[in-house]
């Protein structure tokens, strides 16, 4: 990605986002605009199984069959995080390995990938990523849903957003920090269709495609997809981190809702 992309696809990023909303209407179309949606999920009464039930009946994105999977799935932005601490684990088949759940939760999780693929239900689901940069490519991944990490680690009722701390730096500039991250509301993060995906196409989730947790979030566009995930913080603002707009890309211009 050159930085002369960049207000291109951010461009495309905020269209996508419009035409996405355009298509709904009514209640609809208020509950897919980023403000209303902040709103919405920003009310400190609501308990975890009221936001469980504010947020179930969302539409699902659209699952392929596999023969309609894509023969080669493009790999994109990191491919091999240079952290002495990733090759560490990447050279003892992460072995090592835990996912950190923290900030506004009540139990702060540290699980192994053993844990995450015996302790918790599996999904799988066949679907496309779309990137802004123009291309798409359809996969099958297997993962745990967020929504049975964030069960058990209990969100605190003032939790809004889930962080998404990567391994990979990009280290193109330094004064916003150049570790990747990603941010999603609660509305993604309990869709059914956004899991944790440890396995794709049937296989251990390849080192290029973020080895070895990322996140799909289906209903977004790629960058979204956080790869290489160390750690997930419950917070209630995104101004704190890092840039405050609640991503690497999103620091540099990207919209926040990338919704396809
Ligand atoms: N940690 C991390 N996650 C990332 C990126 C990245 O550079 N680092 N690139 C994003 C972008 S722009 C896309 S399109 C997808 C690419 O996922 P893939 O390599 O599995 O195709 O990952 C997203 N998640
Ligand atoms: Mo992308």
């Amino acid at each position: 990605m050159s930085r002369l992309l960049l207000p291109r696809r951010g461009l495309i990023a905020a269209g996508a986002a419009t035409f996405g909303s355009a298509l709904l209407g009514g209640c609809d179309q208020l509950s897919r605009s980023p403000s209303a949606r902040r709103l919405l999920v920003s009310a400190e009464t609501l308990t975890q199984a009221s936001q469980r039930a504010l947020l179930s009946g969302q539409p699902l994105a659209r699952e392929f069959a596999p023969e309609q999977m894509s023969r080669v799935f493009r790999a994109n932005g990191s491919t091999m995080p240079s952290d002495p601490a990733y090759q560490r684990m990447l050279d003892n088949g992460f072995a090592d390995y835990r996912l950190e759940i923290g900030g506004m939760v009540r139990q702060p999780l540290s699980l192994s990938l053993p844990q995450l693929r015996e302790e918790f239900p599996a999904r799988s689901q066949i679907t496309r990523h779309d990137c802004v940069e123009g291309w798409s490519c359809i996969g099958k991944w297997t993962g745990v849903p967020l929504a049975d990490l964030l069960a058990r680690a209990e969100l605190a009722d003032n939790a809004r957003f889930l962080v998404f701390h990567c391994a990979d730096d990009l280290g193109r500039e330094s004064a916003l920090g150049t570790r990747y991250y990603e941010s999603i509301d609660l509305f993604d993060a309990f869709h059914p269709q956004t899991i944790l995906a440890y396995g794709m196409n049937d296989a251990p989730l390849p080192t290029e495609h973020g080895a070895p947790l990322r996140l799909r979030v289906e209903r977004q566009l790629g960058y979204k997809h956080a790869k290489y995930v160390m750690r997930i913080e419950a917070v209630e603002s995104l101004s704190d981190i890092r840039g405050g707009k609640g991503g690497y890309w999103e620091d540099r211009g990207y919209a926040w809702y990338a919704g396809i």
